[in-house]
């Protein structure tokens, strides 16, 4: 899916800004021609943290705005898109129903050509952002009164953020040419100093050919093409790498006798990634993950896009030398995937699908939606050079269902035994998918299983969430270590190639301090990332460590997380540097030699 851009064939106007908000906790309004009043609400931002009664809300809204078409705009095709709604949004315009999506995090759009007046839209949007067990990621599965295990918490979500809702990213209103190029592939390879770049278009005109052109570090290539695939070679090319993230501009114009009808520019960035053996090749070399998992988070805005929130986590991420994060636990905004390819960071992109379980009910909703996400993904990212992944889940309780029963409460019945083969036969159907969306990236799956995880036989890369010295051995740094050293080495006998620790912290509580180190103190995190990461330096098969988290965050209340925040951040939530991060930062520039940002 392109993301809208402005040039002397498209147009694009961003209709953020203060729209109007009108809660129905009955879920009973039918409000697709518009309400009266409401409050106002800041768009796009999540509305939990905006208004003061409204935190623990999680039904069902209602949001509107108007607006006017810009001039110049009729004649081509409109477009109304959103980068991302949470939960379920069912929009409406000029009173008319145009369309529904599921799932947040991910962008949709409608074709409202036919439907746009030139004065006094009115786009009015319901949010269903109720959380429920045969959604994705799930919520509700405790619901019973009394029930409660580990996270068991308020919102009662199967995840470990607070689950906020409401119109969250930018709402775009764009123009296409009525013959358009509607999507574009890029692939890229390379042969010795050269770079390939093999470009797929789709587009809606007859008659057409296309042309591309590809400017930047000296290179001026074109070609034209009239099947919808074309290849440019690039001599001598500058590869895109963390240390060198090369972009080049590609253009693509689509033409009708000889004339230019659509044109789309990109920046790609030419470099190849696989798995050979226990290594991850980056343009053939090999590479070592170091960074974080992280959240969209802050306050106030909670889950809205924050342009300059973006800005600073690539500069604390820069500062402490990581070079790499995964989109923990849901694709993040385009806009932080854009940065990535211009800052050279190495992303393993994942789905929302977070906290899964594969007993009834749902189960069928919950694998479809999973599949749904993943085409999403792939077809909003796989132009990113950054992009080195996929991650198909995180922390899916693929484990025996007799254990698991009590987890999910009595609530729901479990089938059989039929839950340990429902996510074998899931994570199957969606590896074949992811792979044949993308054969050109590795794939992974985010696991807390460890040896018994049997979906890990479907992905190339092995990735482990573990807090042994943390929720196990507490207080016990070095037998938690230990154990892990040997759990690792015991799953890569099971699961050979590369492995990653996609997961591993303590709460912190920034000030408090304890000598020897105690859980909690800043002491005990450095104490921790410290061994964990000298630990894992001395085995060559992993590559990656992923310290959980970036930031302190916000999530939902319970007795292991204190005022409704998870502390494992290296920064606080409004980014000042804990102990740790000064710590993080010696050994991880000591270890890439690069220069102290
Ligand atoms: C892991 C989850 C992550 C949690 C983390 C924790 O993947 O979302 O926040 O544990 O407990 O299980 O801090």
């Amino acid at each position: 899916m392109l993301y809208p851009q402005t040039n002397a064939k498209r147009q694009m106007i961003d209709l953020s800004g203060f729209w109007n908000i009108h809660f129905d906790p009955d879920n009973s309004g039918r409000f697709g021609a518009g309400f009266d009043g409401g409050e106002i609400i800041a768009v796009p931002a999540s509305w939990n943290d905006q208004l003061n009664d409204r935190r623990d809300y999680f039904g069902t809204a209602w949001y509107q705005t108007t607006f006017s078409l810009p001039w110049g705009w009729r004649g081509q095709r409109i477009f109304v898109r959103f980068n991302s709604v949470n939960y379920l949004a069912d929009v409406w315009l000029n009173g008319e129903q145009i369309g529904s999506h599921e799932g947040g995090h991910l962008p949709f759009a409608f074709d409202i050509t036919d439907r746009v007046q030139d004065e006094g839209n009115l786009l009015v949007v319901r949010v269903d952002s109720s959380l429920a067990p045969d959604r994705v990621p799930p919520g509700n599965l405790n619901a019973q009164p009394g029930a409660s295990f580990g996270l068991a918490s308020f919102p009662d979500s199967s995840f470990d953020f607070f689950p906020f809702c409401g119109i969250q990213r930018p709402v775009l209103l764009y123009t296409t040419p009525q013959s358009a190029i509607t999507d574009v592939t890029v692939t890229t390879t390379i042969d010795g100093k050269d770079g390939m770049v093999a470009v797929r278009v789709v587009h809606t005109a007859d008659a057409a050919t296309l042309r591309f052109s590809l400017q930047g570090h000296g290179a001026t290539e074109t070609a034209e093409s009239s099947t919808n695939t074309g290849t440019l070679t690039v001599k001598n090319a500058a590869f895109w790498s963390p240390q060198s993230p090369n972009l080049y501009t590609l253009k693509v114009e689509l033409l009708q006798s000889g004339q230019v009808i659509d044109s789309y520019a990109l920046d790609i960035g030419i470099r190849t990634i696989e798995v050979d053996g226990d290594r991850l090749l980056l343009n053939g070399e090999p590479v070592k993950l170091l960074g974080f998992g992280r959240h969209e988070d802050f306050p106030v805005v909670g889950k809205g896009l924050l342009p300059a929130l973006i800005v600073k986590d690539y500069e604390l991420m820069r500062w402490i030398g990581a070079n790499s994060f995964r989109t923990t636990h849901y694709p993040y905004s385009e806009q932080m995937m854009q940065l990535a390819d211009r800052l050279g960071f190495m992303i393993i992109d994942e789905t929302p699908a977070v906290g899964l379980f594969f007993m009834e009910p749902g189960q069928e909703r919950r694998n479809a939606l999973c599949k749904q996400y993943i085409r999403e993904m792939i077809d909003r990212d796989k132009n990113h050079p950054s992009v080195i992944m996929w991650s198909i889940a995180n922390e899916p309780h693929t484990a025996k269902p007799e254990a698991r029963q009590t987890y999910y409460s009595q609530n729901y019945t479990v089938v059989d035994h039929a839950s340990r083969e429902a996510a074998v036969q899931a994570f199957r159907e969606q590896a074949e998918l992811a792979r044949s969306l993308d054969p050109t990236r590795p794939l992974t799956l985010v696991s807390h299983e460890g040896a018994t995880e049997e979906a890990w036989r479907f992905v190339d890369v092995i990735s482990l969430n573990r807090y042994l010295g943390w929720y196990s051995e507490s207080g016990r740094i070095d037998a938690g270590v230990e154990r892990l050293s040997h759990e690792i080495d015991v799953v890569h006998q099971h699961f050979p190639g590369p492995f990653i620790l996609t997961e591993f912290g303590t709460d912190t509580i920034p000030g408090h301090h304890a000598e020897p180190p105690e859980m909690f103190s800043e002491e005990y995190q450095v104490e921790f990332l410290t061994q964990y990461i000298t630990m894992m330096n001395t085995k060559p098969f992993v590559v990656g460590q992923h310290i959980w988290n970036l930031c302190d965050f916000k999530t939902s209340q319970g007795v292991i997380r204190m005022g409704g925040y998870n502390y494992k951040g290296v920064f606080t939530r409004d980014r000042r540097p804990k102990m740790a991060a000064h710590r993080v930062r010696d050994i991880w520039h000591k270890e890439t030699q690069s220069e102290v940002y």
